[in-house]
């Protein structure tokens, strides 16, 4: 069965590749989405990436994802930290969540040490730069194909 995974990012992730790559790398929002494409094409699976600069349409995005997916992985960027919104947004999935920031969020300042994501999210990886999201699509195929 081909499952479709919702890849979703927040503000400011469009600046990857760009901006402080000691800290995200200097891949590309895009380079991401071709790896986890290729990935997924590779595992029978279909991938929707997208990204957005909007807290309302990041809670839209996670809405489609519960009517047509199968599992969701997120980087919330910025409202990680601060969104019940989005929070609520995630509890009311009934499909897989993994949670994926490209920094160890632990090692920064401590307004990044609380995710509000996490309370919602199955699994959480943090700090392995942006094969995190790799990481996180196989395993979540991996759980799906075992189901
Ligand atoms: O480590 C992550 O993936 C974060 O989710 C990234 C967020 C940050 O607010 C979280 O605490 C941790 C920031 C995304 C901003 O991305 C940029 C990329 C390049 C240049 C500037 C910002």
């Amino acid at each position: 069965m081909t499952n479709r995974i919702h890849i979703l990012n927040g503000p400011n992730l469009n600046l990857l590749g760009e901006r402080e790559p000691d800290i995200y790398g200097v891949s590309s929002l895009k380079d991401i989405e071709n790896n986890l494409v290729t990935f997924a094409n590779r595992n029978e699976a279909e991938v929707i990436f997208r990204q957005t600069n909007h807290e309302g349409e990041l809670i839209e995005l996670i809405h489609e994802a519960g009517k047509n997916g199968d599992g969701v992985i997120i980087n919330p960027a910025g409202y990680t930290h601060t969104s019940i919104a989005l929070y609520d947004a995630l509890l009311a999935l009934n499909i897989p969540i993994i949670e994926v920031h490209i920094s160890n969020i632990y090692k920064r300042e401590k307004f990044r040490h609380s995710s509000y994501v996490s309370m919602a999210a199955n699994s959480v990886i943090s700090g392995l730069g942006v094969d995190g999201y790799t990481v996180a699509l196989e395993s979540m195929l991996k759980n799906l194909n075992s189901n």
